[in-house]
C-alpha cells in the first residue's frame, strides 16, 4: 500500500511556495544575499519548527520568506519545490504565493510572479507538470492592502488563476474581505480561502455565502454543524485539507484524532495536500501515509482522494478527462 500510495499520479491544491522553503535553501540564499537569519545552522532551523498553533508557524514563516529576494530567488524556490513533485508523483499542482510577504520588503510584484511562473513553465517543459498559480492575500491586513495588491497584479492576470486568503485567521473573518472577493469574480479570477482551519465554522458560512469561494481550504471545523455538513456534501464544496499542518499546528492532538475519515465517510469532497511541507515534516507523500498508518483509510479511500483533487482542480474538462 505504501508503493502504490507513493506512485499514484496526484494532484496538490493547496501548497504555499514560500511554505516549501527548505532550511538548506534559506542558509544559501541568506548567504547569496547577504541577508542575516536568526539561526546559526540548518538543525537549528528545524529545532525552532515546534509550534504551538497557527501565529506560532506564521512568526516563522514570515521571517523565513525574508531570504527571497530577486527573481532567481523565487525560481530556485519554485524549481525545489518541483522536483518534490516528481518525487511525490503529483503531475498538477495549484500553488499559493503570499504577495504582500514580499512586496511589504520592497520587492517588486513582476519580481515574485515572473521567477514563480518561469519555473512552472520549466516543470511544464521538462517534467510534464501542469499547474496554476494562486494568489493569497494576507487576512492579518486590512482589506485596502488586499486591494493595492489586486490592482497590481492585474498586468500579470493571464499567470494567475485565482485568488486565495491566508494567514491569521482568528479575529479576521472572511466578511472583511467582502469588496475585494467581489472585484476578484467581476474580473475573471477563480476563489478559495482558507475557513475553519482555527476559527470556528462560521467562518466557512462565511467564504460560502460573503465571498462565494469555489474551494475551502482546511474547513475541517465543519464537522461541529449537521446543517453545514450537509450543504458541503449536497454542493460538493472542496475541501483542501492539509493532515500534517494540522497536526504540527495543534489543530488535532494526532493523527487518530484527524477528522478527514470522517469528512470523508458523510460524502465530503475531500482532498490531500500538504499546506507548507517544509514546515510541517513533509511532502504530499507523508501526508498520506501518516494517515494510512494511523486511520483506518482502504485503498478505496485513497482513489477516492486523489480523484477528488484532481476534480476539485481549476484545470480545463479537457486535461481533466485525460488525468481521470
Ligand atoms: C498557512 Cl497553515 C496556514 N494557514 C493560514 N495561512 C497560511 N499561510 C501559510 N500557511
Ligand atoms: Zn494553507
Amino acid at each position: 500500500m505504501i508503493e502504490f500510495i507513493k506512485k499514484i499520479p496526484k494532484a496538490e491544491l493547496h501548497l504555499h511556495i514560500e511554505g516549501s522553503l527548505e532550511p538548506e535553501l534559506m542558509f544559501e540564499l541568506a548567504k547569496r544575499n547577504n541577508i542575516k537569519i536568526p539561526y546559526n545552522s540548518v538543525e537549528e532551523v528545524r529545532a525552532a519548527y515546534d509550534f504551538t498553533n497557527l501565529q506560532s508557524f506564521l512568526d516563522i514563516y514570515y521571517s523565513g520568506a525574508n531570504v527571497l529576494l530577486h527573481k532567481k530567488d523565487f525560481y530556485d524556490l519554485t524549481w525545489a519545490y518541483i522536483l518534490k513533485c516528481v518525487q511525490n508523483s503529483i503531475i498538477h499542482t495549484e500553488i499559493f504565493f503570499d504577495p504582500q510577504t514580499h512586496t511589504q520588503r520592497g520587492v517588486s510584484f513582476d519580481t515574485i510572479i515572473l521567477g514563480i511562473s518561469q519555473a512552472l513553465e520549466d516543470a511544464k517543459e521538462k517534467f510534464g507538470i501542469t499547474s496554476n498559480i494562486i494568489m493569497c492575500f494576507l487576512r492579518h491586513l486590512s482589506q485596502e492592502e488586499a486591494l493595492k495588491t489586486f490592482e497590481e497584479s492585474l498586468p500579470f492576470k493571464d499567470k494567475i488563476i485565482g485568488v486565495g486568503l491566508d494567514s491569521s485567521e482568528l479575529g479576521h473573518p472572511p466578511s472583511k474581505f467582502k469588496e475585494v472577493f467581489k472585484k476578484a469574480k467581476d474580473a475573471g479570477f477563480k476563489l478559495v480561502a482558507h475557513a475553519g482551519e482555527e476559527a470556528d465554522y462560521s467562518y466557512i458560512y462565511e467564504a460560502l455565502d460573503l465571498l462565494d469561494i469555489q474551494r475551502i481550504d482546511h474547513g475541517v471545523q465543519a464537522v461541529h454543524s449537521k446543517e453545514l455538513m450537509e450543504r458541503l456534501k449536497k454542493e460538493q464544496t472542496p475541501l483542501t485539507v492539509c493532515p500534517n499542518s494540522n497536526i504540527e499546528l495543534k489543530v488535532f492532538e494526532n493523527y487518530k484524532q484527524h477528522n478527514v475519515k470522517q469528512l470523508l465517510d458523510y460524502g465530503l469532497n475531500v482532498t490531500i495536500n500538504s499546506d507548507d511541507p517544509a514546515y510541517f515534516k513533509g511532502y504530499l507523500n507523508d501526508n498520506f501515509i501518516n494517515l494510512y498508518e494511523n486511520i483506518d483509510l482502504t485503498k478505496e479511500d485513497i482513489i477516492k482522494l486523489v480523484r477528488n483533487s484532481f476534480n476539485s482542480s481549476f484545470i480545463s474538462d479537457e486535461l481533466k478527462k485525460e488525468y481521470l
